[in-house]
């Protein structure tokens, strides 16, 4: 007896979720080795379910299941195959994986959908090379600007760079090259990916299955839920330059700690948000230098991730965070500058499509819940050209980020059925009749 699809979703993110850059745990960033292989295991899986699959040059995975006509429309399912650093192999994953698995369910079934649909598989969701999330689905829908490509990693390499290493210049794959090695001006006239995805017009909707990251479907006792709105955030990177100097012979009062300083922002920005919940913000990574024991620290290197379901309340939060991170630079004689690297705001999934994937839950599991994602997805960019809808799935104690991450395979399959069902609603009465006599 073959495995079910539900049994090979589970094992396709076992084996997915070991495709890391890191000896230990799951890290695979933009561009990175591990990309390259999981972007080729994910195109094996497109190609064994019978979709044609391609790559665009920011390295997405597109997988395209033709529909009856050359003038169907197209519905995209998908989400990230990047990951942060020693992340759960869900995070993404499960939202690529889970699209694959249904439409392999329904060929297995000889249902014929009476549209296209691509399966996605975006790059650099995350934004951890770079510090700013969602380039893969930026320039999948054509919303990529140069200054995003002006984006330097920490060893200085821009996003444009990174690109033109990723790919051998082949013709018929145009990518965003600079004509010099370094610098590069803003305004590059940004040259066009190849424009392969279909006119807005086209387009049935986005639908991305993706963990919940929380803990509402714990708590409601159920294994799905549909999302109402993702929030926006605002990312970016704060520098402090004080003066290192001797930890031995420089009295307290003479020095310009930039370590000291960041701490003190630090703890502003943790107090700040608890006070105006339902506010997050993090410093998630700060570089100390020149870093060590017995040298004062010269310079602090922070990131700043601000979100809000509501814009204005997140800007109003930042405009206050930066004016105290430049007071504390002030009172301490420190030199402050800050680079908005992420600044996308919040977004509505679409009521209509989103109806129709809570039908498919409540067919599936007789009940559903909405939920507001505080997490960021590719369905934020995406809803810029084509109504957008996310089903959650539970996950253990909400946790996400974390190796620990973990959602059960009765969930996974649970969403499985849903996906499955929301497509054969898409479809007209005969597939639906297919979907009686195959079960
Ligand atoms: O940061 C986020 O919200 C998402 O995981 N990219
Ligand atoms: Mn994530
Ligand atoms: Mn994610």
């Amino acid at each position: 007896m073959g495995r079910t699809a539900a049994q090979s979703l589970v094992a396709w993110l076992e084996e997915l979720g070991r495709i890391s850059d890191e000896p230990d745990g799951l890290t695979r960033t933009f561009l990175s080795p591990a990309m390259r292989r999981s972007n080729a295991q994910v195109t094996r899986w497109m190609a064994a379910a019978g979709l044609a699959v391609r790559e665009d040059p920011m390295g997405n995975v597109i997988g395209r299941l033709e529909g009856p006509t050359p003038d169907a429309k197209t519905l995209w399912l998908g989400s990230h195959l990047d990951t942060v650093r020693r992340a759960g192999r869900f995070d993404g994953a499960l939202g690529v994986l889970t699209p694959i698995a249904a439409l392999a369910e329904l060929r297995r079934r000889r249902v014929n959908l009476p549209f296209a649909v691509e399966v996605i598989g975006f790059s650099e969701e995350e934004g951890v090379r770079f510090a700013s999330g969602y380039l893969g689905s930026k320039a999948f829908t054509g919303q990529l600007r140069p200054a995003d490509l002006a984006l330097r990693d920490a060893d200085g390499v821009t996003v444009r760079e990174a690109v033109a290493r990723w790919h051998s210049l082949t013709p018929g794959r145009s990518i965003p090259v600079r004509s010099s090695a370094r610098g590069g001006r803003p305004g590059d006239r940004l040259i066009p990916f190849p424009s392969s995805r279909p006119a807005p017009s086209s387009l049935l909707g986005y639908v991305e299955v993706h963990i919940e990251q929380g803990p509402v479907l714990e708590r409601e006792r159920l294994a799905v839920g549909v999302v109402s709105a993702i929030a926006g955030q605002t990312r970016g990177r704060i520098v402090l330059r004080g003066q290192a100097g001797h930890a031995g012979t420089t009295p307290m009062a003479l020095r310009r700690d930039a370590l000291a300083g960041a701490a003190e922002f630090v703890r502003f920005v943790e107090s700040t948000a608890r006070l105006r919940a339902p506010l997050v913000a993090t410093v998630g990574s700060l570089t100390v230098t020149p870093g060590a024991p017995n040298v004062i620290p010269g310079e602090v290197k922070l990131s700043l991730d601000v979100r809000h379901p509501r814009d204005p309340a997140r800007r109003a939060a930042l405009t206050h965070l930066l004016a105290e991170a430049r007071a504390i630079a002030r009172r301490r004689g420190l030199k402050f500058t800050w680079e908005k690297t992420q600044d996308d705001g919040a977004v509505a999934c679409a009521p209509e499509l989103t109806a129709r994937l809570e039908a498919s839950v409540q067919a599936v599991q007789s009940r559903s819940v909405t939920l507001v994602s505080g997490a960021g997805h590719d369905a934020v960019v995406v809803a810029a050209v084509a109504p957008v809808a996310m089903l959650f799935v539970r996950c253990r104690g909400g946790l996400s980020h974390h190796p620990d991450e973990y959602a059960a395979p009765a969930d996974i399959g649970v969403a499985l059925d849903v996906l499955v069902e929301f497509l054969l609603r898409l479809a007209p009465p005969a597939a639906a009749a297919k979907r009686k006599s195959s079960r």
